[in-house]
């Protein structure tokens, strides 16, 4: 298992969070998600380490953007 913690701008509410995490759990390989609106914090529990842009595709999708990092 991997717990990977990326940075998502843009995120306001729950709504904006079920959002997210909705399509980030979409990708192959994702378990489970955990967002924290308030610092913009995902943390992504996976089979196997996943490629960024398959998770920029996915927060993007939900209408928020990857923070660089
Ligand atoms: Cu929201």
């Amino acid at each position: 298992m991997c717990e990977t913690t990326y940075t998502v701008t843009g995120m306001t509410c729950g709504h904006c969070a079920s959002s997210v995490s909705e399509e980030v759990r979409g990708i192959p390989g994702v378990s489970d998600v955990a967002v924290d609106v308030a610092s913009g914090r995902v943390t992504v529990t996976s089979e196997a380490p996943l490629n960024v842009e398959d998770v920029r595709a996915a927060v993007e999708e939900a209408g928020y953007a990857l923070a660089a990092s």
